[in-house]
Order: structure tokens, then sequence, then C-alpha cells
């Protein structure tokens, strides 16, 4: 952490950029980078390719946050979440050096300095303890965005990477003036009804794996373009279904399929893919050590041991077969722990992706 300090230090002018599709970590962390850069007395503008959800609109600093790259070349950019520049969604982003900071297993040294810790709850936490490394100040404004960061990258401190430290870092920023409840209603007790319908389409679809003993190891639904334009959702809207899948008792592993508009239908908007364009992206969600980090990389996906994603292209019947196969492959190469209840395993700490 002194290395990074002393490459913050050494430079004036900063790009700050996360993935495309925002999260909160992404979003409270890539805040949380442009305040501890500002207090260190730099220049620094947070870009991202996609629109921030009006749910974080709350975050202190979010209005500032830019669409398109400034045009003059930065001393440095900083990554945030990302195992590679295609990740932000922008083409190239020039700059005399780039920084990757990520907590993915599947995070890749592709920068020309990385700091990866796939044991920390959330980047928001890498920033934390690099503004305490750097002695400065935590205001309520990074106190806040960190917060965000945290309470959604932690699954709001259920998921298994959740441990003491988080709750201590939790406290502490908000002794140091995180508005953790303001946060809470923003994020979690502020959706448009549209999402709540959507989920009722892709809980409707649920299916179950049945195995010869009975058990219902893997969980799988999908939302379509058509699903999504009758519940008058957006892409946002499918956030979080997939947690309700793994939310089943017995089930090890789960998988949402949402098509994706791709070629001549993403142009004409929500309309419907043709048969050879239509592509799926796929979250998916395991409980204890089943590694679904390593299902998604067989597909050239990645993230985290319980929470990774993928694209696939073909026909939905044929995706969910070829992912369910996989999940179903996995489940049998893994021992299952007692009532299917995530380990505690100090060996292989697991973080998880909002
Ligand atoms: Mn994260």
């Amino acid at each position: 952490m002194g290395a990074l300090l002393e490459l913050l230090r050494e430079r004036q002018t900063f790009v700050i950029t996360s993935h495309a599709r925002p999260d909160g970590d992404a979003i409270g962390s890539s805040l949380g980078m442009m305040h501890l850069l500002h207090a260190m007395g730099k220049q620094a503008v947070v870009a991202l390719a996609d629109p921030v959800p009006v749910a974080y609109d709350c975050l202190p600093g979010v209005q500032s946050i830019a669409r398109a790259l400034p045009e003059a070349r930065p001393d440095a950019v900083v990554l945030l979440e990302c195992d590679s520049v295609a990740r932000t969604g922008y083409a190239a982003i020039p700059a005399g050096l780039t920084i990757n900071i990520d907590h993915h297993l599947s995070g890749r040294r592709y920068a020309d300095f990385n700091w990866i810790d796939p044991e920390a709850c959330a980047v928001g936490a890498m920033v934390y303890d690099l503004a305490r490394a750097a002695e400065l100040e935590i205001t309520p404004a990074m106190a806040s965005c960190l917060y965000a960061a945290v309470l959604t990258d932690t699954g709001s401190f259920t998921y298994s990477s959740t441990n003491a430290a988080t709750f201590a870092l939790a406290s502490d920023l908000m002794e140091r003036g995180a508005d953790a409840n303001a946060i809470v209603q923003a994020v979690y007790l502020s959706h448009p009804v549209s999402r709540m319908r959507l989920l009722g389409t892709a809980l409707d679809k649920l299916r179950l794996e049945e195995t010869e003993h009975g058990e219902c190891p893997v969980a799988w639904s999908s939302i379509t373009l058509a699903e999504m334009q009758r519940a008058g959702a957006c892409v946002e809207d499918c956030e979080g279904v997939v947690n309700y899948l793994i939310a089943i008792g017995g089930v090890r592993a789960a998988v949402l399929l949402r098509e994706v508009a791709v070629g001549p239908a993403a142009a004409a908007g929500l309309a419907a893919a043709t048969e050879q364009a239509t592509q799926f992206r796929l979250s998916l969600r395991s409980k204890g050590a089943l590694d679904v980090a390593r299902v998604a990389e067989g597909f050239g996906g990645g993230g985290h041991r319980n929470a990774s994603g993928c694209t696939l292209t073909g026909s939905l019947e044929g995706a969910t077969q070829r992912i369910v196969e996989a999940l179903r492959t996995a489940c049998l190469a893994t021992p299952a722990t007692p009532a299917g209840v995530a380990a505690a395993d100090p060996e292989q700490p697991a973080t998880l992706l909002a």
C-alpha cells in the first residue's frame, strides 16, 4: 500500500473509473477514491460508461460523475473492480499510468500497478484501508460512499465474506458520519414497481433440478426482452433476482439468464433479438465451497466463489442446458456442507459480487 500511496503522491491529475453497468461497490468505491484524492490535494474525476442507477443519487459527489472520459490525458487512471480496460465499457483510457484495484478471485494483473485482494469484502473496504494508510481524515462524504459500497457488496452483511472486521469497518464509517439510514432507504426501499413485477415473472418461471435422491441442488430462471418490455422494466430491474433463487433451502447453485439486446435488436431498443443473435447474460450464485467463479470462467466470465457472471450465445433452451449441466457437474464435484449452509472456510474466504 505504501508503494501505491507513493504513486498517487507523485501525480496530480486522475481519472477514476469502474465497470460497465455500475453497482453499489463500483459507484461507492469510485466516489470514495475521488474524495480520497481530493483530500490529498489532487485533481480527480469519476467517469463511468453507463448511467448511475437512481438508487445511488444520494451519494455525495454523484452529480459530478461523467459519462465521457475527459479530453485531457490524466497522469493516472484508477480502475476499480475491473479485470481489464474493456470491462469499463470504454475502448481505451489514455493515461500516463494505470492502477488496478480489485477484489475478484478472477482479477487480472493487466495494469502498471495492480492491487488485488480477494479477501476484501468490497473494493470500498480497500479504499478505506488506503485512506487510513495515508492518514487522511475520512469525511462524512467519503464515509457514506464507502458505506454504500460495503453494504451492497456484502448483501447487507449477509454473505460469507462478512466477519467481525466488516462490522468494525461499518461501525467506524457510521462514527465518521456515513448516513446509513438514507442509503438503506434509497438502495433497498425505493424500487420502481416494474422491478417487483419482473421479479414475479422470474419467480413464476423458477425451475429446480431434481436428483434421484430427491434433492434440488440447482435452481434457474430467465428473463427475456419481451418479458422486460411487458413489465415496463429496465436492465437495472433484473439485479438481485438471482438472489431469490439461491435463497431456497437445499439449493446449492442458482443461475438467472437475462436476454440482452445485440446487433440490430440493440439498435432498435428492446426489440426482440433474432434467433441467431440471441445472447444471454448469466448471473450465478452458490453456497459454501461450491465455486461458481470457476464455472463462469469455463464460459469466458468470472467473479467470486459464490457470485459470478458470464455471457452465452444461442437459444434460451440451449444456453440453459449448458449452464445447468455445468452447475450440476460442479455440485457433484463439491461435497455439500450440512443443510447447504455456507461453510466458514478460513483457507478460502468467500467474497460476493453485488
Ligand atoms: Mn465489488
